[in-house]
């Protein structure tokens, strides 16, 4: 039995990851200050031996706190990484706050890893690093240069990873997601997913806004998948030191994206254009080799399934 740390666990991907690790049989113990993460997301945890909580804020001194857990729950094996600040225009809006979170918060986290000797970490990083002009579909060698705040702090992060790992050979893998999508994802915020924001929206016949043309593109990967192939990149010594993209390979516009949400729901939604947002990218897509080749990552979860499971979810919302 493994004991893992998950920082960000009671978040939208961190608590389907947790809920995959318990269904192995690993002790779990998540980190979460619940700025916007639920325990609500964890009630099906609740008393499980296997799973611990604790209220803490990652970019505080958390080495007490972990120093506690460890003598509590046992030593931390290995460590997944979620929390963090993750809306794109939040980071614009004040990027000294998405430092802190996303980067100060990592470095702490580091630390305590190198300190206790963490056998491996896996970090959430997101396709946020890659440069807008980089050609599509993108791969893990597609020039970086990051449109946000938040684009830079995930990068330096992966700095820090590899400089973790040369000079005190800590493992990591780091794993750069595209669009992630599924039950538990914020439906009510503006800084939501757009799939949750859509689905929302066609379950309750409220109009639906489509920013610039409608025509740009995303790689939506449901979140299971997403949690599944982080489980592995943690638990598994197998792609150390490796960035990896994680999506589909498929392309879908966001006027096909409306539609689809509109006719899954039997909605009569009405669907109005908007400028576009400041620092929207155009067309994003991955593709899957990287991930195929050192993950064995394969998506299960099709895009038509992936959208009615979310949509069940939203309407158990409303
Ligand atoms: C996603 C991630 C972000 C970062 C980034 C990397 C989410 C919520 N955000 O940002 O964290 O990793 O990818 O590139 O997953 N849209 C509409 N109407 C709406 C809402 C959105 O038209 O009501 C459009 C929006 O203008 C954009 C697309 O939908 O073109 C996707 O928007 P998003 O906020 O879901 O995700 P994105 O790609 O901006």
């Amino acid at each position: 039995m493994t004991h893992v740390l998950v920082t960000g666990g009671a978040g939208f991907i961190g608590s389907h990851t947790v809920d995959l690790l318990l269904s192995q049989g690993h002790r779990v113990t998540v980190l979460d200050d619940l700025s916007t993460g639920l325990m609500a997301n964890l009630k099906q945890c609740e008393g499980n031996p296997n799973f611990h909580f604790v209220k803490a804020d990652v970019a505080e001194d958390i080495a007490e706190t972990l120093d506690q857990v460890a003598a509590i729950v046992g030593p931390i094996d290995r460590i997944i990484h979620y929390a963090a600040q993750t809306a794109v225009p939040l980071s614009m809006d004040d990027p000294a706050s998405d430092v802190r979170a996303n980067v100060i918060g990592s470095v702490k986290l580091l630390e305590y890893a190198r300190r206790n000797k963490v056998a491996k970490v896996a970090f959430a990083s997101s396709s946020a690093v890659y440069d807008d002009d980089a050609p599509v579909p993108v791969n893990e060698k597609s020039s970086v240069r990051p449109s946000s705040p938040y684009g830079i702090d995930k990068l330096v992060v992966e700095f820090y990873l590899d400089y973790y790992a040369r000079l005190f050979g800590l493992k990591y893998t780091a794993l750069r997601f595209m669009n992630v999508y599924g039950p538990r994802q914020d439906s009510k915020s503006w800084y939501s997913g757009v799939i949750s924001i859509f689905l929302d929206r066609a379950a309750s016949n409220t109009p639906i806004t489509i920013f610039d043309d409608g025509e740009q593109t995303r790689d939506f990967v449901y979140v299971t998948d997403v949690a599944a192939a982080v489980t592995k990149a943690c638990l598994d010594d197998a792609a150390h030191g490796e960035i990896i993209n994680i999506g589909t390979g498929e392309e879908v516009s966001i006027n096909t994206l409306a539609k689809l949400a509109i006719d899954l729901a039997g909605s009569t939604s009405v669907i109005s254009y908007a400028p576009a947002r400041p620092g929207d990218i155009r067309r994003s897509v991955t593709t899957m080799d990287k991930a195929r080749a050192l993950l064995a990552f394969a998506p299960k979860v099709s895009f038509a399934d992936g959208l009615a499971h979310t949509l069940n979810w939203v309407r158990t919302q409303l």
